[in-house]
């Protein structure tokens, strides 16, 4: 235990400053208990879970007190995504099932969409409310009208019932809003995206880039572990941000670039690597295509080039250049996860797939490993439908490289348009908070607007769920089993989440709502079981697993069978690609019409008297999920805006005062948020932390406390390659006074 209590705080001293982790344990009040049914057949014992949190999904142990009442979340020391350590939110996740704003029963609106009246409704009539309109939407316009918006473990679930019903319209706000450039980047060219947990071997290397990534803020565990490790071991930490992160300092060159500028300061490291002659030589010969179109590409892109749009002196990019190079292939130039920010972002990440591959890191130690999941056989069931229309359908020859669907296009193909002979009428929401997460609100509202049905699944009363025609309470993941988790890692391995209480007031699992609401639609077929622990012993049967075993052990993991972690010195190795190469040159990027290479474009700059509003995590937050959390708001209970000194002696703010945020096109934020003046911000940019500002009133801890970034992005710069969101286009002033109601836009 003591070596553990070693790195623990050591982690925390990366991440939250030093604040402690266990403060939420100890923080954890019987004043909670009010309505909690425990599971008391054992009383004090451990059950294994892993963490809803966020998507690293850590796997741990929910503990029960002697009264058999939940107590508090470890990790597993097996687990391969925590090392048996959880981050500052993991730990509070114990607030989430003691918060009394949860949602308690099915709700049906009563009024107008949107006035957040509804009336309390049984399991029965709600979901009979649900599958009578469906039935309905389906034989109106056909089941592909409808689409599942989720993001977290029970969307597998509704996904299967969606699917059942013939609609494959399935999305997470994870990819068009988060991380879909930097997939279509890599896969164009290694012929593999990345997929979480990233496949960074940061723990080995000896050179770390993080282009705005801000790891030690974004908590993702088991890589603030492992940089953690690699700074002991004496790696060197290259920051680029406009921000001084917390990784920035822990860096040894900070370069605080100006902010929509990163491309050419990718492609002036590139030039370097090229025409200094420092690329890795052998690797680039062996691996890659497109070599000399590449040289002649970026031959006027010099250091002195990129310092006139970045701000970033010429000997600083080639100082920082020779270090990637001396590191060469233990280096990563990290890919980050949220990359949608200016609208060319799969080419930026192109460049970082670019320079990556000149490296050698690619499948290299210290480098990116060749990751592996464990694959568990699928429950039998019949066929899907083939559905006559899918969400391409509404973007004839546009984004032909996207993996996976685009939620702010389902949400744009929701309103009615001359373009389009049809539009989507029903939406399921599971687990995303779409008014605070999909930017320029107005069109998301405008959606909502033409629908026929929206349900909304949630743990608590969030934006979403006041604009519902139906609420369905859902169970936290304490209460609830859910698929076992099998993603990629080192070597594949598996986690069962079990419940270690039940469900408090009436809430339910989603794969009971799934299974429940499939009978009301004659689907039975789909879901030949009682209860979902007969789908787990059947799929862990087959690999030589039971659930007994997996309560007990709660991680299982397995030896890899698809070949090694890293590509050998020398080792043949055909990527994935056309032309079976690294593709310096993307072939499928021409195809599709765009360039093969990435070009600089400038993007606009704010007015005089503007900021551009950049926005990022917070430690012991987690977007808007957490901010009513009680343990975590203890940590941190609203988000203040981050401005240079300079600039706030010209506007005379001093630090801690209240002000309100207006944007370029004259959206004033609803609630004031407090300046937090600093020299660690460029002065052309303000910072806001996401997840703040929160404006239902069920909320009683996190309704109007700070400022929602989401409200203040109403420019999106569209990718035109995958249909991503860029949204740090857009610009704000500050107002001192509160602004007069009339002149407030939502
Ligand atoms: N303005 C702005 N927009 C952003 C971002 C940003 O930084 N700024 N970030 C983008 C990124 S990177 C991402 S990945 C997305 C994420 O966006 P979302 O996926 O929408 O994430 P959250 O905001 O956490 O919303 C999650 C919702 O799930 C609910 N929830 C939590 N646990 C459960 C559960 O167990 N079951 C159910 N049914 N519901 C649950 C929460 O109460 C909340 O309403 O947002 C993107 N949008
Ligand atoms: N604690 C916590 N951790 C999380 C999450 C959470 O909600 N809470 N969410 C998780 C999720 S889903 C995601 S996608 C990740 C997101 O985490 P990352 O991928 O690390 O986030 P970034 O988009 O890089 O954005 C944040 C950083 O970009 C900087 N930045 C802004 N503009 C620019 C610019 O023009 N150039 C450069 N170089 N930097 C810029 C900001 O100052 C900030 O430091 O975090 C994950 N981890
Ligand atoms: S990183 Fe933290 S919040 Fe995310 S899954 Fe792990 S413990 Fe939970
Ligand atoms: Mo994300």
């Amino acid at each position: 235990m003591k070596t553990n209590r070693r790195k623990f705080i050591k982690i925390s001293s990366i991440g939250a400053g030093g604040l402690a982790m266990a403060k939420p344990v100890l923080n954890w009040m019987p004043s909670f208990l009010e309505n909690e049914k425990p599971i008391d057949d054992s009383k004090a014992k451990r059950y294994p879970t892993y963490c809803e949190i966020c998507f690293w999904k850590c796997a741990g142990w929910t503990y029960t007190n002697k009264e058999g009442k939940i107590w508090k979340i470890t990790g597993n020391d097996n687990d391969l995504h925590s090392n048996g350590r959880f981050c500052p939110r993991g730990t509070g996740g114990v607030g989430m099932y003691y918060d009394n704003d949860r949602l308690k029963t099915p709700l049906i609106r009563v009024g107008r969409r949107g006035n957040e009246r509804f009336r309390k409704a049984s399991w029965d009539e709600a979901l009979d409310y649900i599958a009578e309109k469906m039935k309905r939407v389906a034989i109106k316009y056909g089941p592909e009208s409808l689409a599942l918006f989720t993001h977290g473990s029970g969307g597998k679930f509704l996904g299967h019932l969606v699917k059942a019903y013939g609609s494959t319209n399935v999305t997470a706000p994870s990819y068009a809003q988060c991380r879909g450039p930097r997939e279509v980047a890599f896969y164009t060219t290694f012929g593999s995206g990345l997929g979480s947990p990233e496949p960074t071997d940061i723990r080995d290397t000896r050179c770390l880039v993080l282009i705005g990534s801000h790891i030690g803020e974004n908590m993702h565990n088991g890589q603030v572990q492992e940089m953690s490790e690699a700074i002991d071991k004496g790696a060197t930490i290259i920051t680029v941000d406009p921000r001084f992160s917390t990784a920035a300092s822990k860096s040894k060159y900070w370069l605080p670039i100006k902010p929509a500028t990163d491309l050419a300061l990718l492609l002036a490291w590139i030039h370097v690597l090229i025409y200094e002659k420092k690329y890795n030589k052998e690797y680039v010969e062996k691996y890659a295509f497109g070599f000399e179109d590449l040289k002649k590409h970026v031959e006027k892109m010099t250091p002195e080039w990129a310092y006139g749009i970045t701000t970033i002196k010429p000997d600083i990019i080639r100082k920082t250049a020779i270090e990637m190079a001396n590191a060469s292939p233990s280096v990563i130039i990290h890919p980050g996860r949220h990359v949608t920010w200016y609208g060319d972002d799969t080419q930026r990440l192109r460049a970082v797939a670019i320079l990556n591959a000149l490296l050698g890191s690619w499948g290299k130690r210290g480098g990116f490993y060749l990751p592996e999941k464990f694959h568990l056989p699928k429950f039998p069931h019949p066929k899907y439908p083939t559905p006559k229309r899918t969400w391409r359908d509404a973007f004839p020859d546009k984004y032909n490289l996207a993996a996976s669907t685009i939620a702010s296009g389902i949400c744009d193909a929701t309103i009615p348009s001359a373009e389009r002979d049809w539009s989507y009428k029903a939406w399921i929401v599971n687990g995303t908070n779409l008014i605070e997460t999909l930017p320029n609100r107005q069109t998301t509202l405008d959606a909502i607007d033409s629908l026929e049905l929206l349900v909304a699944i949630d743990t608590m009363p969030m934006e979403i769920t006041g604009y519902a025609d139906v609420v369905l309470p859902e169970c936290t993941y304490l209460e609830r089993y859910d698929m076992i988790r099998a993603a990629q890692h080192r070597v594949p391995q598996i986690a069962l989440r079990m419940p270690a209480a039940e469900p408090r007031w009436d809430s339910k699992p989603d794969w009971w709502i799934a299974k429940e609401l499939g009978k009301k639609l004659g689907l039975d077929d789909y879901f030949r079981y009682d209860n979902i622990e007969e789908v787990l012993e059947w799929q862990l049967k087959k690999v030589g697993s039971s659930l007994e075993e997996m309560r007990k052990i709660g991680v299982k993991t397995f030896e890899r069978n698809e070949g090694g972690l890293f590509i050998e010195d020398g080792e043949d190795f055909e990527f994935n690609t056309p032309t079976g190469k690294i593709e310096l040159y993307a072939t499928l990027i021409e195809d599709e019409g765009f360039d093969p290479m990435p070009v600089y474009t400038a993007h606009p700059e704010p007015d005089e008297g503007f900021y551009r509003l950049i926005y990022g995590r917070a430690p012991m937050h987690t977007f808007s999920r957490t901010s009513n959390n009680p343990n975590l708001t203890d940590l941190m209970d609203e988000n203040s805006v981050w401005i240079n000194p300079l600039v706030a002696k010209q506007w005379e703010i001093e630090n801690d005062q209240y002000i309100w945020l207006k944007n370029q096109d004259g959206v004033v934020s609803s609630f004031p948020v407090k300046a937090r003046i600093t020299e660690r911000i460029r002065w052309d940019s303000v910072y806001i932390v996401h997840g703040f500002g929160h404006s239902n009133k069920r909320l009683s801890r996190a309704h109007g406390r700070g400022a929602s970034d989401t409200q203040l992005i109403t420019n999106v710069m569209l990718d035109p390659i995958m249909g991503g969101t860029g949204m740090r286009g857009n610009f704000v002033t500050f107002l001192k006074e509160e602004p007069k109601k009339e002149e407030v836009k939502s």
